[in-house]
């Protein structure tokens, strides 16, 4: 069993995380963590925020002279902009204050934003209680433990990309040739997408947008390839891998959609235009020695991986702080209002296709100690290769 949680504000004083299942012998430096730390915050349309922080990890526990152990693995990541929120976000009462040590109050709740169900949900009169966790600051921590999942998977040859389809309803054309690394190629972009003339439109649409106090949203696609057959189960709902993945996606803050392989198109299409043909592939051992004609089902039949690449689509809403504000209600008087206007990006879509990739390295790390668990990588990796030679050879035998 793989299983994580993450606790930490935005403007507290760090974020932290417990990744625990991963098996021993794993080798981990705190580089590899950064390096996706730092993909996480690029992106053009983000706010100044994202200047102040230089997210990096401290390893606490799990992990030892450049190997996991087996243990919990913990990571904390210090917010840099802590100092200047110390007064506001200060654990402890402040006595001193005449509002009861409550700074920079919200009550001007944002629609979209979690502001005002959280509020009346956990009967708060300051929706910073609220707002502080539920921005996508946390992600910061999924995409360290994402990071971890990715090391364990690396070693079996397992890589996860994505790249930006689509921004503010400007589409981004495929590329004539798929790039050998797909992360390392949409990283190259300021706004990770892989088509050159789409992105000067993008950035075009941003500015525009800032300008006009808005925001925007869009798609991301997400690969993975090096999958072996068998991942997940048809069983039951809840082994469904499918299933595990659209939970994993949607739970990214503002993902409003997702779809696997050919998705909601597949809805509109005869049979004879959805599914794969099935052919003769000898010495593929990873596919079960066959392949698909197509990969229209992005990688998943019957909740279960087929060794063709994975590929999953995010739908990201427009982030929810306007900097021209919404109308409102006023939770502390009841008067209508315009919403807060809190220092906010323009566009996040870039952060979230490698919060995406983080995401679906935590679901496919979990499927894989599930198929060939161990309490050891090379435990793992025993468990793996008998099971790739016997599922070779299944076909015709
Ligand atoms: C966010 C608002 C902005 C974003 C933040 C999410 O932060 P601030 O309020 O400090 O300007 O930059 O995202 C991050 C800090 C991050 O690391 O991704 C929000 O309200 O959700």
């Amino acid at each position: 069993m793989l299983r994580f949680t993450t606790a930490g504000e935005s403007h507290g004083p760090a974020l932290v995380a417990i990744l625990e299942g991963m098996p021993a012998g794993v080798p981990l430096v705190a580089a590899q963590v950064d390096a996706q730390l730092q993909r996480r915050q690029q992106g053009y349309g983000r706010g100044r925020r994202m200047q102040i922080e230089r997210d990096a990890v401290t390893f606490t526990g799990g992990v030892r002279a450049g190997e996991t152990t087996g243990a919990p693995i913990a990571m904390l990541v210090h917010n840099r902009d802590w100092p200047n929120w110390e007064d506001v976000m200060d654990p402890a009462p402040r006595p001193e204050d005449a509002d009861g040590g409550r700074r920079r109050v919200l009550t001007r709740v944002r629609p979209g934003h979690a502001d005002l169900t959280g509020l009346l949900k956990y009967d708060r009169r300051d929706a910073r209680d609220i707002l502080e966790r539920a921005s996508a600051r946390e992600t910061t921590m999924r995409v360290a433990c994402g990071a971890v999942a990715r090391a364990f998977l690396a070693e079996f040859g397992v890589r996860i990309g994505s790249h930006l389809v689509q921004l503010g309803g400007i589409d981004a054309a495929p590329p004539a040739i798929w790039p050998e690394d797909l992360a390392a190629a949409a990283d190259a972009s300021p706004l990770r997408t892989l088509d050159p003339a789409a992105e000067a439109r993008m950035i075009n649409a941003i500015d525009a947008a800032r300008r006009d106090g808005d925001t925007l949203g869009g798609s991301c696609e997400v690969v993975a390839t090096g999958l072996p057959v068998g991942l997940g189960s048809h069983v039951s709902w809840d082994r469904k891998l499918d299933g595990r993945i659209g939970q994993a996606m949607l739970s990214i803050p503002a993902v409003k959609g997702v779809e696997i392989g050919m998705g909601f198109a597949a809805a509109r299409a005869a049979g004879a235009a959805v599914h794969d043909p099935i052919l003769p592939a000898p010495g593929s051992a990873r596919t079960g020695g066959v392949r698909r004609e197509s990969n229209r089902a992005g990688g998943l039949e019957g909740g279960m991986t087929t060794g063709e690449p994975l590929v999953v689509r995010l739908a990201m809403k427009p982030i929810a702080t306007l900097m021209r504000p919404l109308a409102t209600v006023d939770t502390a008087t009841g008067a209508t209002a315009s919403a807060a206007a809190e220092r906010s990006d323009v566009t996040a879509v870039p952060a979230m296709g490698v919060i995406a990739e983080a995401m679906l390295g935590l679901v496919l790390a979990h499927a894989w100690l599930e198929k060939f668990g161990g309490d050891s990588l090379d435990e793992v990796r025993r468990n793996h290769d008998a099971y790739l030679a016997h599922v070779a050879g299944r076909v015709g035998a």
